[in-house]
């Protein structure tokens, strides 16, 4: 299998230096433009002034990119119709030469390929509220690759306890970084309670080598909440997702454009408020992804 690795991203993982993942399905589907190409940039940005080589991960043309230049991600960040892959999606854009773009699944599958073996991102896909059996390729690929991801927990766009239930399920670790309940993306809190704190990435990088060590293959859910400056008001947050959930199934929205519709949706119902904590919470986990990167130089 070919994958198309940019040479700083090649070097670095040869001289087994710092990389983190990047995904893309978020600058295609999940901000609009033209900040979806902004923070694309800036989230490389930050994993570099954070010590570690970024790689945002993409299929154009049916070639698999690990790392991305500015072009492609100008040209990816501008195109429509882009495809949505999961691990389903993998074998279908490469076989039919299209553009995809990679959700937290997909991301994952790719960078296991490359040999990348931490990931950063904002929300994971999980569980549908009202619809128990839409559950999230992510938690899946959770269960089964041996990423570690980044995120600031999962929107409450989704049922949370029940999200946490599948990774359960899964055998993923769920991790709190410098916190004690699974955080909610545009909140810090849910009231549902972790199964570890770490307060160190250190601590962090000492959990991912034990797994391997273990010869485990599951990932690793690292969950940081959004900073508090940027956080939404509780009751902001709660009354557009309840909102957008119920737009959705009037809809009859359903499958992988669900997700896309409640994002958009929640951002036009908070007057781009959501915005600056999307924002906020990516920069800030692209920066932990990094200095995790870092500290497993340490530990294997
Ligand atoms: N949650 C967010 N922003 C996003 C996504 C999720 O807050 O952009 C994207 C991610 O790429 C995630 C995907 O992997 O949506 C999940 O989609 P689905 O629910 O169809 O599996
Ligand atoms: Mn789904």
């Amino acid at each position: 299998m070919k994958l198309t690795i940019l040479p700083e991203i090649r070097d670095a993982l040869a001289a087994n230096r710092p990389v983190v993942a990047l995904e893309s399905t978020l600058i295609t589907h999940g901000l609009p433009r033209p900040i979806n190409l902004e923070t694309a940039r800036n989230l490389e940005a930050a994993v570099r002034a954070s010590g570690a080589v970024p790689a945002t991960i993409a299929i154009l043309r049916g070639e698999i990119h690990v790392g991305l230049t500015d072009t492609e991600l100008a040209r990816l960040a501008n195109t429509d119709h882009v495809r949505k892959c999961s691990r389903r999606d993998l074998p279908i854009v490469v076989g039919m030469q299209a553009d995809g773009a990679t959700t937290v699944a997909g991301t994952m599958i790719v960078a296991h390929w490359a040999g990348i073996r931490i990931f950063a991102t904002g929300g994971i896909g999980g569980v549908h509220r009202g619809h128990p059996a839409d559950i999230s390729a992510d938690l899946t690929e959770l269960g089964r690759t041996p990423i570690t991801v980044v995120c600031a927990g999962a929107k409450a766009i989704l049922d949370l306890p029940l999200t946490l239930e599948v990774l359960e399920t899964n055998g993923v670790p769920v991790i709190g970084y410098q916190c004690s309940e699974f955080p909610a993306f545009y909140t810090r809190a849910s009231g549902l309670p972790l199964d570890v704190r770490c307060d160190t990435a250190d601590q962090i990088a000492k959990i991912i080598a034990a797994r391997d060590a273990q010869k485990l293959t599951t990932g690793i859910l690292v969950t940081v909440p959004v900073p508090e400056s940027d956080e939404l008001p509780r009751a902001l947050a709660d009354q557009a997702i309840a909102q957008a959930v119920t737009e959705a199934d009037a809809k009859g929205i359903s499958g992988k454009d669900v997700t896309p519709f409640l994002l958009a949706r929640v951002t036009e119902l908070t007057a781009g408020r959501s915005r600056t904590a999307n924002t906020a919470l990516l920069l800030n986990n692209a920066r932990l992804a990094a200095q995790i990167a870092t500290a497993l130089q340490n530990h294997g």
